[in-house]
């Protein structure tokens, strides 16, 4: 099974006119692309995907970072599959801080060098192992937005029947 990772451009990517370009950046990995949307995100998600974080002092710029409170905007949240994919992932987005990112990663070329907002305009989420990328790709997706059925299912009855994260 290859292995999977979660890409968020963030509001500011929309913002900025770069979610494109970062795309485009992101191919050069020659990952496959297993999932895409748009996505208007609610507190209740955002502090699901930032738990670790919570008490943490810029938790709370954190959140109306990725609800885009600060940029108005939506995030684009993108599943990738292919071997090594977390870490080629994370290689090409550089480091969390803008101006310690290594040169030509995506955040050295189209995230903000200085705090502005409280937290890092850095233009990406990626997820940081396979737990993690387990976890927000369930998180974030439902099995049928995947063209593949990268974990495991099951079938639940509801009022129509659907199928959700075993
Ligand atoms: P990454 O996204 O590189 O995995 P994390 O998970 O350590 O980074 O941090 C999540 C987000 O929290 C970052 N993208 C950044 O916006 C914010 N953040 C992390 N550390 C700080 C900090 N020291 N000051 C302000 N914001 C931070």
């Amino acid at each position: 099974m290859p292995e999977k990772t979660l890409v968020l451009l963030k509001p500011e990517a929309l913002k900025w006119g770069v979610a494109g370009d970062v795309i485009k950046e992101l191919s050069n990995t020659k990952l496959r692309l297993i999932g895409a949307k748009l996505v208007k995100v609610t507190s209740e998600l955002a502090e699901k995907h930032y738990k670790a974080h919570k008490g943490k002092p810029f938790f709370g710029d954190l959140i109306k970072h990725i609800t885009g409170q600060f940029h108005k905007e939506n995030v684009v949240a993108l599943v990738y599959a292919g071997e090594n994919a977390i870490l080629r992932v994370r290689a090409i987005s550089g480091a969390t801080d803008p101006s310690k990112a290594e040169p030509n990663t995506i955040r050295a070329k189209f995230g903000k060098p200085k705090v502005e907002i409280g937290v890092f305009e850095n233009v990406v989420h990626t997820s940081g192992n396979k737990e993690e990328a387990e976890e927000e790709i369930k998180l974030w997706f439902k099995p049928s937005e995947l063209t593949e059925r990268v974990f495991e299912t099951k079938k639940v009855s509801v009022c129509v029947e659907q199928e959700v994260w075993k």
